[in-house]
Formats: structure tokens, sequence, C-alpha cells
């Protein structure tokens, strides 16, 4: 048994996802409503008490931490590997890996947080909003929640957090012009993390990403938005962040 934990099929719930559909494995996807706090229930909570996804449960084991399941369902299922046999690119794969899960991941999150999760909740019942914020296990949650909700980002965090992820766009459009991947001659986990953290810019920044000005960059998230396992997850979301999807889609 593979049951698969997770919200929509991009930033953390969509590495774990791609990299199953990749390899061809079967698996129940349970789908979790983060705007509706199914995370902080307690039924997930017995599976992963920091309340977070995705979580992974093979048979008895539970897996939690996006990049260390994908390494998990490389190591534990056939198919394609998705890791670079060479040293040298797997080094590389896992220094991109780090990167983008510690220095733009979170800067993506809370530009999320901030333009999508907060105003798609924002008109609930205050009390049942406040009710919900005091149950997040993780104290560091508990801000981001409360920070989307009241709307109260500061400007120096969210410009901050613009320069990080600008920083990371000039590297990975730099990284391209030398290689055809991150990690070097293959696809890797490194590349699928970097799909699921950055496919939305396109449509949310297109002063940061285009054509125009990341051309390298714009062909690699074309090039993996047109594999078929990327399709697959497509269909597995619910909610319009999967339309931003659309503006990858080839003119001619
Ligand atoms: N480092 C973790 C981060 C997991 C995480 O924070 N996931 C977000 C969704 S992208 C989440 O579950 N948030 C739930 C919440 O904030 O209530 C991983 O890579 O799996």
């Amino acid at each position: 048994m593979l049951t698969l934990y997770h919200w929509e099929p991009n930033a953390n719930s969509g590495k774990p996802m791609l990299a199953l559909f990749e390899k061809g494995v079967e698996f129940h996807s349970h789908y979790m409503d983060l705007l509706g706090f199914d995370q902080h229930k307690p039924e997930y909570l017995r599976i992963n008490p920091n309340g977070t996804l995705p979580a992974l449960v093979h048979d008895d084991l539970v897996l939690t931490e996006s990049t260390a399941i994908m390494e998990y369902v490389d190591d534990a299922f056939e198919g394609p590997p998705l890791r670079p046999e060479d040293p040298y690119e797997r080094w590389r794969m896992r220094w991109w890996g780090r990167f983008l899960d510690q220095f733009v991941g979170p800067s993506v999150s809370m530009f999320g947080w901030s333009v999508f999760v907060g105003p798609s909740v924002r008109g609930r019942d205050p009390r049942e909003l406040k009710a919900a914020i005091d149950r997040i296990p993780l104290a560091e949650r508990r801000i981001a929640w409360s920070k989307a909700i009241y709307n109260t980002f500061s400007k120096e965090e969210l410009a901050e957090s613009a320069s990080r992820i600008a920083l990371g766009v000039r590297s990975i459009e730099a990284t391209l012009g030398r290689r055809r991947w991150l990690a070097g001659s293959s696809y890797s986990l490194a590349d699928i993390t970097g799909f699921n953290m950055l496919f939305g810019l396109p449509s949310m920044q297109p002063e940061l990403v285009s054509d125009a000005r990341t051309p390298r960059l714009l062909e690699w998230l074309r090039s993996i938005y047109e594999r078929p396992a990327v399709a697959k997850c497509a269909a597995l979301g619910r909610t319009p962040i999967m339309k931003r999807l659309a503006f990858l889609e080839r003119s001619t």
C-alpha cells in the first residue's frame, strides 16, 4: 500500500508526486484541502504531527520531508532513475535541491501565502479562523498563516523574498546556459524541485520570468511541463493554481 497525502501538485506536494509518476509507480492519492485546514486535523496529525504536507505512507512506514521522500521513491521503486550516476552530478543535484529548498522555496511560499492562500480564506468567520490558527502545531506555520490571514507580511520581508527569488531565477538562467539540466546531462530530482517551485512565475511575475528576460529558464520549464508525468500531476489539482501551467503552453 502506497498513499501520498498531498495538497496541490506544486511546491512541496508536487515533488514526490512528480517523482512517483515519472517512475511509473502506482499510488493512492489522498488530496488534503489545505485551505480547509485538513492538515491540522487529528487524523492527519497521527500521520505527521507537524501538520504539513506532503507525507508518503508505504505499508507501515511514514515518510515526510518532500526532498527526502523523492530520494526514497527513487531508491525503493523500479523505473527510470531520477538521480545522476556520476558522483559530481549527484552532488550538483543535491546542491540545487538544498539551494531551492532553503533559499528560494520559503520566499516563493511567502508570496503564495500572501497572494493566494490569505485572500482565499480571509473572508471566513474570524472566530473560526482564530481557532484554526491556534490549532497549528508548528510555530513557524502559525506565523505564516496569521500573516496571510491578517495581511501583515511586512514590506521588508516581501522585498527580501522578491530579491531571493530573483537571485534564484538568475542562477538557474546562468546554469542552463552551461548544461541541459540543473545537475548535468540528465533530468533529475533537482529539476523536479525547481519546476514545482517555479512553474507559476511566468504567470505571476512576467517582469522576472519571460521569453525575453529568461529564455533558457522558460524553455526548461516548458520541456518539463510537456512530460506526461506533469499532466498526471496536474489532473490531481483542484484550485486555480493549476491554471498557471497554461502559461507554459507553446504559442505555435
Ligand atoms: N520541508 C517540508 C515543508 C512542508 C510544508 O511546509 N508544506 C506546506 C505546503 S507547501 C504545508 O503543508 N503547509 C501547511 C500549513 O502551513 O498549514 C517539506 O519539504 O515537505
